[in-house]
């Protein structure tokens, strides 16, 4: 059997992201990448991780699910909302600014409308590709999605594009209807246990291991019904494996 591989919320971080990427390695025909959302924000290098996503996509048939801090890329550069400006520096969206801009000066001014233009102008491709994303993926074994699935809808696939990305604990701290393990990003496992390694519930795993925060970036693997792990250090670029 092929190994899937789930990763979430990079967040920018290139470094931590590429080295997991070849700790793994990751073979298109044997092997399945699925990237659980929030590939921009907070990190260093959210333009390049975004590169990155859409060449692994692309080459690799790995599939990238879109969360909230995507969405509201998006939503930045099409729309001229004040609050989503509001929100999206709010959330770590200065550093987003800067990857796409090339800022490297710490007190270098950035004008927010300038950025937008220019990201707008030049990575409209960036753009139409995160819209584009779904907001969940199954197989038979999981359902993978950003955030988590509302236990209030029977059927899961009639709530709201924001419960996809935003749900928090009313799908965490609840038991699910559905037969299959949902695989999540968005709150990190370590507000969930504690600590930054992934978090296996009873029918859901949280596998945010809060690398932009300065923890550690998480892979899941699952092969032959067994699921194993490996996280790189944000401070120390060590990797861990477990089995
Ligand atoms: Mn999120």
């Amino acid at each position: 059997m092929r190994r899937l591989i789930m990763i979430s919320d990079i967040h920018g971080c290139l470094d931590q992201f590429d080295q997991l990427i070849a700790a793994l390695n990751i073979e298109s025909v044997s092997d399945k990448l699925i990237l659980i959302g929030d590939y921009v924000d907070r990190g260093p290098n959210s333009k390049e991780v975004v590169e990155k996503v859409m060449s692994l996509v692309k080459d690799y048939g790995a599939i990238a699910l879109r969360g909230n801090h995507d969405q509201r890329l998006v939503d930045l550069i099409r729309s001229s909302n004040p609050t989503i400006q509001t929100k999206f520096i709010e959330h770590g969206g200065i550093e987003t600014i800067r990857s796409y801009c090339n800022i490297t000066s710490e007190n270098s001014e950035v004008d927010l409308n300038t950025a937008i233009n220019f990201i707008m102008n030049n990575y409209n491709h960036h753009i139409e590709f995160l819209s584009n994303l779904p907001l969940y993926y199954e197989d038979d074994h999981h359902l993978y999605v950003h955030a988590g699935i509302n236990p209030n809808y029977t059927n899961w696939k009639e709530q709201s594009d924001y419960d996809f990305m935003y749900i928090k604990d009313e799908f965490i701290y609840q038991p699910t209807i559905i037969d299959k393990k949902i695989v999540f990003g968005h709150t990190k496992a370590i507000d969930i246990h504690q600590k930054a390694d992934i978090w296996f519930g009873e029918d859901k795993i949280a596998i945010d291991g809060g690398c932009a925060y300065g923890l550690q970036l998480n892979a899941l693997i699952y092969e032959n019904d067994q699921y194993s792990t490996v996280s790189i250090s944000h401070s120390t670029n060590q990797l861990k494996f477990n089995q």
